[in-house]
Protein backbone atom coordinates (compact mmCIF):
# COMPACT_ATOMS: atom_id res chain seq x y z
CA UNK A 1 0.00 0.00 0.00
CA UNK A 2 1.27 3.67 -1.34
CA UNK A 3 -0.75 6.54 -0.70
CA UNK A 4 -0.50 9.86 -1.54
CA UNK A 5 -2.17 12.96 -0.93
CA UNK A 6 -2.43 16.82 -0.51
CA UNK A 7 -3.13 18.47 2.59
CA UNK A 8 -5.82 21.36 2.75
CA UNK A 9 -3.71 23.66 0.77
CA UNK A 10 -2.54 21.09 -1.23
CA UNK A 11 0.99 22.38 -0.55
CA UNK A 12 2.72 18.72 1.05
CA UNK A 13 2.03 15.53 -0.49
CA UNK A 14 2.17 12.68 1.97
CA UNK A 15 3.26 9.53 1.69
CA UNK A 16 1.95 6.76 3.41
CA UNK A 17 3.43 3.04 3.28
CA UNK A 18 2.45 -0.09 4.55
CA UNK A 19 5.25 -2.30 6.65
CA UNK A 20 4.50 -5.74 8.23
CA UNK A 21 5.71 -6.51 11.42
CA UNK A 22 5.88 -10.82 11.69
CA UNK A 23 7.58 -13.58 13.68
CA UNK A 24 7.44 -16.83 15.61
CA UNK A 25 5.37 -16.37 18.58
CA UNK A 26 5.65 -14.41 21.03
CA UNK A 27 8.78 -12.70 19.97
CA UNK A 28 7.44 -9.07 20.55
CA UNK A 29 5.49 -8.02 17.47
CA UNK A 30 2.88 -6.56 19.46
CA UNK A 31 5.08 -5.03 21.66
CA UNK A 32 7.23 -3.07 18.85
CA UNK A 33 3.67 -2.11 16.84
CA UNK A 34 2.52 -0.81 20.48
CA UNK A 35 5.96 1.33 21.25
CA UNK A 36 6.03 3.24 18.29
CA UNK A 37 2.65 4.02 17.17
CA UNK A 38 1.46 7.69 17.74
CA UNK A 39 -2.21 6.76 17.74
CA UNK A 40 -3.50 4.07 19.83
CA UNK A 41 -2.60 0.79 18.30
CA UNK A 42 -5.61 -1.79 17.52
CA UNK A 43 -4.87 -4.96 18.90
CA UNK A 44 -6.59 -8.28 18.32
CA UNK A 45 -5.16 -10.05 21.71
CA UNK A 46 -7.40 -12.85 23.23
CA UNK A 47 -6.91 -15.11 25.69
CA UNK A 48 -4.03 -18.07 25.67
CA UNK A 49 -6.64 -20.49 26.63
CA UNK A 50 -6.13 -24.16 28.03
CA UNK A 51 -7.53 -25.66 24.88
CA UNK A 52 -4.90 -23.56 22.94
CA UNK A 53 -1.97 -24.91 25.38
CA UNK A 54 -2.07 -27.73 22.75
CA UNK A 55 -1.22 -25.93 19.97
CA UNK A 56 0.32 -22.63 21.05
CA UNK A 57 3.75 -23.35 22.06
CA UNK A 58 4.71 -21.04 24.97
CA UNK A 59 8.30 -22.68 25.98
CA UNK A 60 10.52 -19.68 26.19
CA UNK A 61 7.56 -16.84 27.07
CA UNK A 62 6.15 -18.20 30.47
CA UNK A 63 5.20 -14.89 31.06
CA UNK A 64 2.75 -14.54 28.03
CA UNK A 65 -1.53 -14.58 28.57
CA UNK A 66 -2.29 -13.28 25.52
CA UNK A 67 -1.81 -14.05 21.36
CA UNK A 68 -3.15 -11.83 18.40
CA UNK A 69 -5.32 -13.52 16.56
CA UNK A 70 -5.86 -11.22 13.62
CA UNK A 71 -3.32 -8.51 13.52
CA UNK A 72 -1.55 -5.44 15.42
CA UNK A 73 -2.56 -1.84 13.67
CA UNK A 74 0.12 0.90 13.97
CA UNK A 75 0.99 4.30 12.68
CA UNK A 76 4.48 6.39 12.79
CA UNK A 77 5.54 9.07 11.01
CA UNK A 78 9.53 8.66 9.94
CA UNK A 79 9.77 12.51 8.80
CA UNK A 80 7.28 15.30 7.47
CA UNK A 81 5.38 13.64 5.00
CA UNK A 82 6.38 10.62 5.30
CA UNK A 83 4.21 7.90 7.56
CA UNK A 84 4.21 4.15 7.62
CA UNK A 85 1.38 2.06 8.66
CA UNK A 86 2.13 -0.92 10.73
CA UNK A 87 0.61 -4.24 10.70
CA UNK A 88 1.46 -6.86 13.12
CA UNK A 89 0.84 -10.23 11.82
CA UNK A 90 -0.57 -13.33 14.04
CA UNK A 91 2.56 -15.29 15.33
CA UNK A 92 1.03 -18.61 15.63
CA UNK A 93 1.01 -21.20 12.81
CA UNK A 94 -2.93 -21.69 12.40
CA UNK A 95 -3.21 -17.94 11.71
CA UNK A 96 -0.93 -18.44 8.31
CA UNK A 97 -4.15 -18.17 6.55
CA UNK A 98 -3.93 -14.10 6.90
CA UNK A 99 -0.59 -13.33 5.95
CA UNK A 100 -1.37 -13.46 2.22
CA UNK A 101 -4.30 -10.66 2.89
CA UNK A 102 -1.82 -8.81 5.13
CA UNK A 103 0.95 -8.27 3.15
CA UNK A 104 -0.78 -7.26 -0.37
CA UNK A 105 0.70 -4.16 -1.44
CA UNK A 106 3.23 -3.88 1.95
CA UNK A 107 6.81 -2.11 1.24
CA UNK A 108 8.24 -4.13 3.11
CA UNK A 109 8.59 -6.37 6.16
CA UNK A 110 10.46 -6.76 10.10
CA UNK A 111 11.12 -10.16 10.73
CA UNK A 112 11.69 -9.72 14.67
CA UNK A 113 14.01 -12.38 15.96
CA UNK A 114 14.36 -14.15 19.54
CA UNK A 115 18.27 -15.88 19.25
CA UNK A 116 16.51 -18.43 22.34
CA UNK A 117 14.18 -19.50 19.39
CA UNK A 118 15.57 -18.62 16.41
CA UNK A 119 14.37 -20.96 14.34
CA UNK A 120 10.72 -19.65 14.99
CA UNK A 121 11.19 -16.88 12.06
CA UNK A 122 12.48 -19.14 9.44
CA UNK A 123 8.91 -19.20 8.21
CA UNK A 124 8.73 -15.45 8.36
CA UNK A 125 12.12 -15.50 6.08
CA UNK A 126 11.02 -18.20 4.12
CA UNK A 127 7.92 -16.36 3.58
CA UNK A 128 8.89 -12.70 2.17
CA UNK A 129 12.33 -14.31 0.14
CA UNK A 130 9.79 -16.41 -1.68
CA UNK A 131 7.62 -13.45 -2.08
CA UNK A 132 10.18 -10.83 -2.83
CA UNK A 133 8.96 -8.71 -0.28
CA UNK A 134 12.28 -6.67 1.12
CA UNK A 135 12.57 -7.49 5.09
CA UNK A 136 15.28 -6.97 7.34
CA UNK A 137 15.90 -8.99 10.68
CA UNK A 138 15.47 -7.19 13.74
CA UNK A 139 16.78 -9.46 16.66
CA UNK A 140 14.78 -8.47 20.03
CA UNK A 141 17.00 -8.52 22.48
CA UNK A 142 15.06 -9.80 25.44
CA UNK A 143 17.04 -9.84 28.78
CA UNK A 144 18.75 -13.72 29.53
CA UNK A 145 19.50 -14.17 26.23
CA UNK A 146 22.59 -14.89 25.20
CA UNK A 147 23.43 -12.05 23.05
CA UNK A 148 24.73 -13.08 19.38
CA UNK A 149 25.88 -10.46 16.87
CA UNK A 150 24.50 -9.34 13.97
CA UNK A 151 26.85 -11.25 11.41
CA UNK A 152 25.92 -14.65 13.42
CA UNK A 153 22.44 -14.47 12.92
CA UNK A 154 22.43 -13.11 9.64
CA UNK A 155 24.86 -16.75 9.08
CA UNK A 156 22.40 -18.80 11.18
CA UNK A 157 19.27 -17.69 9.32
CA UNK A 158 21.45 -18.42 5.80
CA UNK A 159 19.53 -14.67 4.96
CA UNK A 160 20.77 -13.21 1.32
CA UNK A 161 23.42 -11.18 1.27
CA UNK A 162 23.12 -7.99 2.04
CA UNK A 163 19.78 -8.67 4.22
CA UNK A 164 20.16 -6.17 7.14
CA UNK A 165 20.45 -7.44 10.97
CA UNK A 166 19.74 -4.88 13.35
CA UNK A 167 19.44 -5.39 17.60
CA UNK A 168 16.78 -4.11 19.43
CA UNK A 169 14.49 -3.89 21.96
CA UNK A 170 10.84 -4.17 20.74
CA UNK A 171 9.78 -2.04 23.92
CA UNK A 172 11.81 0.69 22.76
CA UNK A 173 10.17 3.69 20.98
CA UNK A 174 13.67 4.57 19.18
CA UNK A 175 14.95 1.39 18.99
CA UNK A 176 11.69 0.66 17.36
CA UNK A 177 11.67 3.56 14.97
CA UNK A 178 15.66 3.07 14.18
CA UNK A 179 14.27 -0.63 12.47
CA UNK A 180 12.05 0.63 10.74
CA UNK A 181 14.47 3.39 9.13
CA UNK A 182 16.75 0.85 8.17
CA UNK A 183 13.41 -0.82 6.39
CA UNK A 184 12.41 2.04 4.76
CA UNK A 185 15.82 3.10 3.82
CA UNK A 186 16.86 -1.15 2.42
CA UNK A 187 13.39 -1.79 0.30
CA UNK A 188 13.94 1.92 -1.21
CA UNK A 189 17.19 0.44 -2.42
CA UNK A 190 15.63 -2.84 -3.21
CA UNK A 191 12.71 -1.17 -5.13
CA UNK A 192 15.34 1.36 -7.31
CA UNK A 193 17.34 -1.67 -8.33
CA UNK A 194 14.54 -3.93 -9.53
CA UNK A 195 13.63 -1.18 -11.61
CA UNK A 196 16.40 -0.36 -13.16
CA UNK A 197 16.81 -4.17 -13.67
CA UNK A 198 13.58 -3.73 -15.57
CA UNK A 199 14.37 -0.88 -17.88
CA UNK A 200 17.96 -1.72 -18.34
N1 LIG B 1 12.18 -8.67 28.46
C1 LIG B 1 11.55 -8.38 27.33
N2 LIG B 1 10.28 -8.74 27.21
C2 LIG B 1 9.64 -8.45 26.06
C3 LIG B 1 10.28 -7.78 25.01
N3 LIG B 1 9.41 -7.67 23.97
C4 LIG B 1 8.28 -8.24 24.37
N4 LIG B 1 8.40 -8.69 25.63
C5 LIG B 1 7.41 -9.42 26.38
O1 LIG B 1 7.25 -10.64 25.67
C6 LIG B 1 5.89 -11.01 25.61
C7 LIG B 1 5.45 -11.23 24.19
O2 LIG B 1 5.25 -10.03 23.54
P1 LIG B 1 4.17 -9.79 22.38
O3 LIG B 1 4.45 -8.41 21.91
O4 LIG B 1 2.78 -10.13 22.80
O5 LIG B 1 4.62 -10.85 21.30
P2 LIG B 1 3.93 -11.15 19.89
O6 LIG B 1 5.05 -11.45 18.97
O7 LIG B 1 3.00 -10.08 19.49
O8 LIG B 1 3.13 -12.49 20.23
P3 LIG B 1 2.00 -13.25 19.34
O9 LIG B 1 1.14 -12.23 18.71
O10 LIG B 1 1.26 -14.10 20.31
O11 LIG B 1 2.76 -14.09 18.36
C8 LIG B 1 5.13 -9.94 26.34
O12 LIG B 1 4.93 -10.41 27.66
C9 LIG B 1 6.06 -8.75 26.36
O13 LIG B 1 5.92 -7.92 27.50
C10 LIG B 1 11.63 -7.40 25.18
O14 LIG B 1 12.26 -6.81 24.32
N5 LIG B 1 12.22 -7.72 26.37
MG1 LIG C 1 1.09 -10.21 18.95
Amino acid sequence: MVSEHSDAQGETAALALKILVAGGFGVGKTTLVGAVSEIKPLRTEELLSEAGQLVDDTGGVDQKVTTTVAMDFGRITIRSGLSLYLFGTPGQDRFWFLWDELSQGALGAVVLADTRRLEDCFPAVDYFEHRHIPFVVAVNCFAGARSYGAQDVSRALDLDQGTPVVLCDARDRDSGKEVLIRLVEYAGRMHTARLLDSVG
